[in-house]
């Protein structure tokens, strides 16, 4: 079974998936080993790895390490092309269809497709929709785009429709890492009522009963970074208010 089936098996058995996200830049190897032990064994279904910057130039070992730690699936959420590595079991292979900037729209796809087939890692499409958390993230400077005001639902529904259409097999509602707040639940709603495709859901996802509420509001898949970057000891919390079927 592929990666993406697992995670979609998930959400069917569980009412919604939970995903950890690691920053290989942020991380140091001790703190990687205790992060990925701990997601092993909380419930989390999947880890994304991948961040909009990179300080330095260890990346690669640390997704290594990652994987080498890790017995759910390691997920490249891409920043850029240059974070690519065969250490993952797949990726989202991601458009900013809500920007306008060529770049994150087609470019970094083209750059990064030779190379995905050379190392046969699977791609999930997904249609990467910013939205404004109201603290300038790092996404909206790499990526040269504008996010979507949290209250122009017609212009976020229509932008997710767009991604469907297109074939997207995952859309996701990003309000950027640190957020101040995260996608709002009447948002997530509108759009769930108007698409067929899985949502997945990150940025400012502090507690797990705002997780749990944005899954009622219609999020599949659940995505929290900087709050397990504080408390290590939060994922089974997290798991257990997302996996609401359980
Ligand atoms: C993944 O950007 C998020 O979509 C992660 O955001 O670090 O705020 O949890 P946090």
């Amino acid at each position: 079974m592929s990666v993406f089936d697992d995670l979609i098996t998930d959400v069917s058995k569980k009412g919604a998936a939970y995903v950890v996200l690691i920053d290989p830049d942020r991380n140091d190897e001790d703190s990687i080993q205790d992060r990925v032990q701990k997601a092993n064994i909380s419930g989390v279904d999947a880890l994304f790895v991948g961040g909009s910057l990179m300080m330095d130039s260890k990346c690669v070992d640390r997704v290594r390490l990652i994987k080498s730690y890790s017995n759910i699936p390691v997920i490249f959420f891409p920043g850029g092309v240059g974070q690519l590595n065969p250490y993952y079991d797949a990726m989202l292979f991601m458009s900013v269809i809500s920007g306008r900037n060529p770049h994150y729209l087609i470019g970094e796809q083209v750059i990064s497709a030779p190379l995905v087939k050379d190392m046969d890692i699977e791609t999930i499409p997904t249609g990467y929709l910013l939205i404004d958390g109201g603290a300038g993230s790092t996404v909206e400077f790499m990526s040269g785009t504008r996010p979507i005001p949290m209250d122009r639902v017609d212009v976020t529904v229509a932008h997710a429709l767009a991604g469907q259409y297109l074939g997207m097999k995952l859309i996701y509602l990003e309000a950027g890492s640190g957020a101040k707040y995260p996608v709002s639940s009447s948002l997530i709603g509108a759009v769930n009522d108007m698409i067929d495709v899985p949502l997945v859901v990150g940025g400012g996802i502090k507690t797990p009963e705002v997780a749990a509420e944005l899954v009622q509001s219609g999020a599949s898949i659940i995505v929290t970074g900087t709050v397990i970057e504080d408390e290590v000891s939060r994922m089974k919390e997290f798991s257990n208010a997302i996996h609401w079927k359980e």
